[in-house]
């Protein structure tokens, strides 16, 4: 007997530890609020969506009673479908007032997050409104369950077993976006597996927005623009084949049959080897209608890509400007075009895309990469609401000063039918959903900046390390500067000054500005983008150039296009600068270029100093997790800033300046390293 209760009480300690160990394996992401509390919550509405939010409410919220409320449409018109008001006092009642259901589940969401991060005042009145309709994450998902571009593992979804077995990463998945406002998925790679559209697979596809749906996530799906041909064996899939367009139609049927609230289809067609509607002399905007129309019946949208480039004379960075301009106004109104942030592809720094605001009668979306393809992959600590930022505050001029991005796309400036905004996941099923901590807090900014870019970077940092670590302020203020320093930091040691897509050939992981390939297309090289020579390094766009800056409207044509007025941080993207030219700090190019992989280097090491001071405000497992990746990322700090002056020095032939640390690489060395993007995630690259 005696025995038995030793047992047990030894298997509950074990128990308790364990449950403690995996409490802090960043598996709780920033939902890690206990759900112990009892709190009384009214509805005046029931539905699976209430459901949650009254759920989530009773365990989470400790203030006084919470009454949600949908209210008539005349009094929440404003709001619309997601937007809700807070009213009342935390100790005395609180009344969350919605015009919808999903309006509830997000103020519920709010009351929590200010409680999480203890910014509760006595007298709520908050009124939230999302600036986009659609706030969507692409996940490059196949159906092999591995990732394009993902550095988190497999993919959460589970094909091969839905739709069975269910697994409890669907709810837990889509219970954080809707605690951020994300309100749909794209469940598979825009290079996409035209298998997705079977009857077997649609019926997985069912399983999974039966999870997300009491959560108001919809899911959407990437298409096979062949998709009639591979999967219907018609000959052919030009959109303006009757038969086709029947295909499609009755695909989208069968689709709604399934899953009523189906969002629509992402698209990338004509663009690195996908089929499209050009295969068959036919315009993007011929591929989009046809399939809008199908969709149209059900209030579904088409997402259709921007992302076009070919191997051709043309600048890459003017190509999809130049394909869709002329098809401006062309489009339905459940089209929208979706555009990557910069003209080339996901840079630590890129200006912005010249299409926003180019297409003046087209509705656009932003898309971005939330995984972290060029930025050091789920290996590097990069922040990325400063980038997202940076774009959605680019003034594009296109209806005179102010026309930022953000209020070309989100409906301010331009009326608009449908308003999104994607951002490419970093999600797979590791344990702690992203590969690396601080990677989470990618995923969230993306969120709360696609629910309100007007947030600042700083204060969504702000909220996720309270919510995801402490409240303790010797924690917070050095950790969200910490953050706030590592865009700059990973800039600085990989392309300062402009320089872009010097990476390793299709890993995109380390520095190969060396690259060449023979055989592979040229616009997939450094070397194409860089241009060094004896006379200096960058790529021309201005007049004199591939002329990229006219694509701009003015004043940017003309300030991007002239080597004195061009913002020092993008001047390598728009210019050919001699190494001896001289900068607004007095260095020469060389020198300038040599100070900032250098800083590049030191912003580094800080990172990890500045971790390491806040060893005792980190539960152990996460803390040793961190501190490792910030170790490879000074390693490869070190490597970007040995490979790129050593290469490039052998073009400028002037000295790298004595009073920063001299290379510790030999670049005979450096050239001979080779590898595969899975090397790199295994961290085995020998350097
Ligand atoms: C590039 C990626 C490639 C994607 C492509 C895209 O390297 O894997 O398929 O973007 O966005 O950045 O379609």
């Amino acid at each position: 007997m005696k025995k038995l209760l030793l047992l047990t009480l030894l298997g509950l300690v074990f128990v308790a530890l364990s449950f403690h160990m995996r409490a802090e394996d960043g598996s709780r992401l920033w939902l890690r609020a206990d759900a112990t509390a009892q709190a009384k919550v009214t509805a005046n509405k029931q539905s699976a969506i209430v459901a949650v939010a009254v759920k989530e409410l009773q365990t989470q919220w400790r203030g006084a009673p919470v009454q949600l409320k949908i209210a008539r449409a005349k009094d929440t018109q404003a709001l619309g479908k997601d937007g809700y008001t807070l009213a009342g006092n935390p100790q005395t009642g609180v009344t969350i007032t919605a015009a919808g259901e999903q309006g509830l589940l997000y103020g519920a969401y709010h009351l929590l997050r200010l409680q999480a991060t203890g910014a509760l005042t006595e007298n709520l009145r908050i009124t939230e409104i999302p600036k986009y309709q659609v706030r969507i994450l692409d996940h490059w998902d196949n159906l092999d369950r591995s990732i394009e571009r993902g550095y988190a593992g497999r993919s959460l979804w589970e094909w091969e077993r839905l739709p069975d077995t269910i697994s409890p990463r669907y709810a837990e998945y889509a219970r954080a976006n809707a605690s951020i406002g994300i309100n749909g998925s794209v469940l598979n790679n825009v290079n996409a597996n035209p298998q997705i559209l079977t009857p077997e697979y649609l019926a997985k596809v069912k399983a999974i927005a039966g999870i997300f749906r009491p959560y108001g996530l919809k899911v959407y799906l990437s298409v096979n623009f062949a998709s009639p041909k591979t999967l219907g064996g018609l000959p052919d899939a030009d959109p303006l084949n009757k038969e086709v367009i029947q295909w499609w139609k009755n695909k989208v049927k069968e689709i709604y049959a399934l899953i009523p609230d189906f969002g629509g289809f992402l698209v990338k067609a004509n663009s690195e080897g996908q089929s499209g509607p050009q295969d068959y002399g036919r315009t993007h905007a011929d591929g989009a209608n046809m399939l809008a129309d199908a969709l149209k019946p059900y209030k579904g949208i088409v997402m259709w890509r921007a992302f076009v480039y070919s191997p051709t004379k043309e600048d890459r960075a003017k190509q999809a400007y130049q394909e869709f301009v002329p098809l401006d106004g062309k489009f339905r109104d459940n089209v929208i075009i979706q555009i990557k942030n910069g003209p080339v592809d996901f840079q630590p720094r890129e200006p912005f895309s010249p299409l926003f605001g180019a297409l003046q009668h087209t509705q656009e979306m932003i898309e971005f990469q939330v995984t972290q393809e060029y930025l050091g992959f789920s290996n590097h600590l990069v922040y990325l609401a400063p980038l997202f930022k940076e774009t959605l505050e680019s003034d594009t001029y296109a209806n005179g000063p102010g026309s930022t991005v953000a209020k070309i796309t989100d409906g301010t400036l331009r009326p608009a039918k449908v308003t999104a905004i994607a951002g490419v996941a970093n999600t797979g099923d590791s344990t702690n959903w992203c590969g690396h901590h601080f990677a989470q807090a990618n995923w969230y900014a993306f969120g709360r900046l696609a629910w309100n870019h007007e947030l600042t970077s700083e204060q969504i940092a702000d909220e996720w390390l309270r919510m995801t670590f402490t409240a303790d302020e010797n924690f917070i203020r050095p950790a969200k500067e910490l953050m706030l320093a590592s865009r700059e930091a990973c800039v600085d040691y990989m392309m300062p000054l402009g320089l872009h897509h010097i990476f390793s050939f299709n890993a995109h992981y380390g520095p190969q500005p060396w690259g060449f390939y023979p055989g592979g297309r040229l616009d997939w090289m450094p070397v194409y983008y860089h241009k060094a020579d004896t006379i200096g390094v960058g790529f021309d766009r201005t007049g004199a150039g591939s002329d990229a800056v006219s694509q701009y409207f003015p004043p940017l044509n003309e300030i991007y296009g002239d080597i004195a007025r061009c913002p020092e941080n993008l001047l390598l993207w728009f210019h050919h600068v001699a190494w001896t030219y001289k900068l607004k700090s007095g260095n020469t190019l060389w020198d300038e270029l040599c100070y900032r992989y250098d800083r590049g280097v030191r912003e580094a090491r800080d990172l990890q100093k500045a971790w390491d001071r806040l060893e005792h405000y980190v539960d152990a497992e996460r803390f040793a997790d961190v501190q490792s990746k910030l170790q490879i990322q000074t390693k490869d700090a070190v490597w970007w800033k040995d490979a790129c002056l050593l290469y490039f020095q052998t073009f400028s032939k002037l000295p790298i300046p004595y009073d920063i640390e001299r290379p510790i690489h030999k670049l005979d060395d450096l050239y001979r390293v080779w590898f595969t993007q899975e090397d790199a995630l295994r961290n085995n690259y020998k350097h």
